[in-house]
């Protein structure tokens, strides 16, 4: 399953277009691409040509689930990849030059100061457990509801019930809030699909940062498909993941070319342990990788 990862990464390094992307970085891209995982067995794509800290991921998917958008929970289990965006807006707000673990510790050793510079705006959590409900008040009147849709319990729902609905999605790019969003949605939109029993799902991403932010991406893809269909009592099929604009930061070619020169070694494992009466109720425990043999770790700096 990696070799698809390997070719396409090969694909955008020799044959990608230079783009001057929004962060000033570039990168080498190409539109349009597709891989397919199965998640049969247990098999869950999780790179084993460089060590990914799947621990990471799975932290940050559970916090998806929770709706919170802040990075202070984050932050209290470790989980740094957020901290660049409120981090980038602090200093530009205050002048100040604070270093990334001063910062880190404010958020965390204050909820007054995570609630002024730790949020992200309505990201993931917000709109996937909470999409703003507007309802007809009156004459050309509308109320923004105490509640939002919560489309992860509808999507349960009718993944239970309606099995054979065309329209299991959860969708992130809320168009009236992108604006204030640290950053719009990457992951924008999952369709799932029931056959037989088998529960898969197709993850359209925008924008894709192959070198970096993709691993963290299909292996929380896989674990979301994996507690829903736990929780539906379906077996795992398939990831398929379709990407837009997929790229290379041009900063990243040691990283390239040094996965590049690898094989995949191996064939990880993902277990779930328990399962909780709610989509809502996994914790990080309940999650065990096993035959994982990767080899070394290769840091690549994240373009903000
Ligand atoms: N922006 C960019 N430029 N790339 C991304 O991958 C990305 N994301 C999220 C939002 N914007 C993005 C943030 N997710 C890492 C991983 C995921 C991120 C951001 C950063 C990262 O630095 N990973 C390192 C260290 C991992 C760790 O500390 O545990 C790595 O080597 O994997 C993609 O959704």
């Amino acid at each position: 399953y990696e070799d698809q990862y390997l070719a396409l990464m090969r694909r955008i390094w020799t044959e990608g277009t230079v783009q001057r992307d929004r962060t000033g970085v570039g990168t080498r891209a190409v539109f349009g691409a597709m891989m397919r995982f199965s998640l049969a067995d247990d098999a869950v794509p999780l790179l084993t040509t460089k060590r990914v800290y799947w621990k990471t991921a799975a932290r940050e998917m559970l916090w998806f689930l929770t709706g919170n958008t802040n990075i202070r929970p984050l932050l209290q289990q470790k989980v740094r990849i957020w901290t660049d965006w409120p981090l980038d807006r602090y200093r530009r707000e205050t002048g100040s030059d604070i270093t990334q673990d001063d910062f880190e510790a404010q958020i965390v050793g204050s909820a007054e100061f995570a609630e002024k510079w730790g949020d992200l705006g309505p990201v993931y959590g917000a709109q996937w457990v909470n999409w703003p409900n507007y309802q007809p008040v009156g004459e050309g009147l509308f109320q923004k509801m105490e509640k939002g849709i919560d489309q992860v319990s509808l999507l349960v729902e009718s993944l239970k019930n309606n099995p054979g609905s065309r329209r299991h999605i959860i969708e992130g790019w809320n168009v009236a809030e992108l604006d204030r969003m640290a950053l719009p949605p990457c992951h924008k939109t999952y369709q799932f699909h029931v056959a037989d029993g088998v529960l898969s799902c197709i993850l359209f991403q925008r924008s894709c940062d192959l070198g970096l932010g993709f691993a963290f991406n299909a292996f929380s893809a896989a674990l979301l498909i994996r507690m829903l269909a736990n929780v539906c009592g379906y077996q795992p099929g398939e990831l398929i993941w379709q990407g837009g604009d997929v790229h290379l930061y041009l900063n990243h070619s040691d990283l390239v070319e040094e996965q590049l020169s690898r094989t995949p070694s191996g064939n990880p494992k993902l277990k779930l342990l328990r399962t909780p009466q709610s989509i809502f109720d996994f914790a990080i425990e309940d999650f065990e990788v096993v035959d994982y043999t990767p080899q070394s770790h290769i840091s690549a700096p994240v373009a903000v």
